[in-house]
């Protein structure tokens, strides 16, 4: 709880929340604080070229267990969000450490660079690149929303290590995470087995019009980007209402250009976040956008460019970690539910390489990125200690590979 709390104090903002966009000063900080942790617990602390960073405590023999999360943050983030992964990672291996019960495996923590997606796209870029799906390269030419250079702000920061991507695949993964939505509280539900993430597809769109005076300008002659915009909004307000749960259509984005009272806009940049379980589902909603916007192109005399930011299938986790965990919650006199994740996580890109499954706690009022998420302590600890056993029955057990 110490940890969370002094990691929270580093971009700290109103109302309790913390601010630590991925490669930022605040970013340095609070991964130089993590570090510290690490090296306090005598972890051999490693840095790859993207700046993933793995505390590994070498003890027993073999490829690690591996846990952790993020420590970026949204710009108005939460203490919980991928810090609770990271720092109940610590526990465990300090927990281990003062209780002489010396695992047979290597146990690792990590927090993967740029979670968050936020700041530069796309979201679990760090972990994405350690599992090889994307290149180092690739990911150091990344340009950010306000237009720096990945590679750049790596160096700037301090962490572009010298370790090579892919990095080494663990014996198995599991990530502590908050729900971040609201039904294992709405169940009263004390721990999520989550057996998948859904499907992910980010765009960004950018809508050039005719930019003209506001006042002189009769209505017939308009091309405007921003009542496209808004068009594009309700648009899909309305289709994820049509496809029912769990589609999911938001625009959190929209710059105007040049964004004046008396100034019918020249441009409108937005972004749309679609998501869903079921790929062919996603598939279908992005096909029904695309279209919609070939029809508002026609009617109003505008122009529409798009830009993929970020593309991930549903993934599903194996079923022998989520049946441990399960197993473990039930050892424990836990409620518990299986549920798939509605957020990317890091943990659905290490599902590439070894077995991997994932622990949700409730949010309070399912609120996340946001300064009021919050998650009661005695969560955190049930939640820490599910980890902790989770993470020791990992390190015995033999993985045959699963026949995919
Ligand atoms: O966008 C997400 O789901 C995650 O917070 N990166
Ligand atoms: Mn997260
Ligand atoms: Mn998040």
């Amino acid at each position: 709880m110490k940890r969370i709390l002094d990691l929270a104090e580093v971009g700290a903002i109103p109302h309790g929340g913390c601010a630590r966009l991925a490669l930022t000063d605040d970013d340095r900080a609070g991964r130089d604080l993590v570090v510290s942790w690490m090296k306090e617990l005598g972890l051999e602390v490693t840095i790859d070229k993207v700046g993933n960073v793995v505390g590994t405590w070498q003890i027993g023999e073999g490829s690690p267990v591996m846990t952790g999360s993020h420590i970026d943050t949204v710009r108005t983030g939460g203490k919980y969000d991928g810090n609770l992964g990271v720092l109940a990672g610590l526990e465990v291996i300090q927990t281990l450490q003062e209780s002489g019960n010396a695992p047979s495996r290597p146990i690792a923590v990590a927090f993967f660079t740029n979670e968050e997606g936020a700041r530069f796209a796309p979201d679990m870029l760090g972990s994405l690149v350690y599992v090889g799906g994307m290149s180092v390269e690739a990911a150091l030419e990344t340009v950010s929303i306000d237009g720096k250079n990945f590679g750049e702000e790596l160096r700037e920061i301090g962490y572009a290590g010298p370790v090579p991507c892919p990095g080494p695949a663990p014996h198995a993964f599991v990530e502590l995470h908050i729900e971040q939505g609201p039904v294992l509280e709405a169940e009263g539900i004390t721990i999520g087995c989550v057996d998948g993430v859904q499907g992910i597809s980010w765009t960004e769109v950018e809508i050039s019009g005719q930019s003209n005076h506001a006042g002189t300008t009769p209505m017939s002659m308009r091309h405007d980007p921003a009542y496209v915009a808004a068009r594009i909004t309700v648009f899909l307000r309305e289709l994820a209402a049509e496809m029912g749960h769990p589609q999911v259509c938001t625009v959190g984005k929209i710059d105007l250009h040049p964004n004046l009272i008396n100034v019918v806009a020249a441009r409108a940049t937005m972004t749309v976040d679609v998501r869903n379980t079921d790929e062919a589902l996603l598939r279908e909603a992005e096909q029904r956008i695309d279209t919609f916007l070939d029809r508002l192109k026609a009617e109003e005399g505008v122009t529409i460019s798009k830009r993929k930011l970020a593309r991930f299938e549903p993934v599903q986790f194996d079923p022998r970690v989520i049946e441990l965990i399960d197993e473990c919650a039930a050892d424990m006199g836990l409620t518990r539910k299986r549920m798939p994740s509605g957020a990317g996580h890091d943990a659905q890109m290490l599902a590439r390489v070894c077995p991997t499954a994932m622990i949700f706690v409730p949010s309070v009022r399912g609120i996340s990125h946001n300064p009021a998420e919050f998650t009661a302590e005695e969560d955190l600890i049930v939640g820490s200690n599910l980890l902790l056993r989770v993470m020791q029955r990992l390190a015995a057990m033999s993985f045959e590979k699963v026949s995919s």
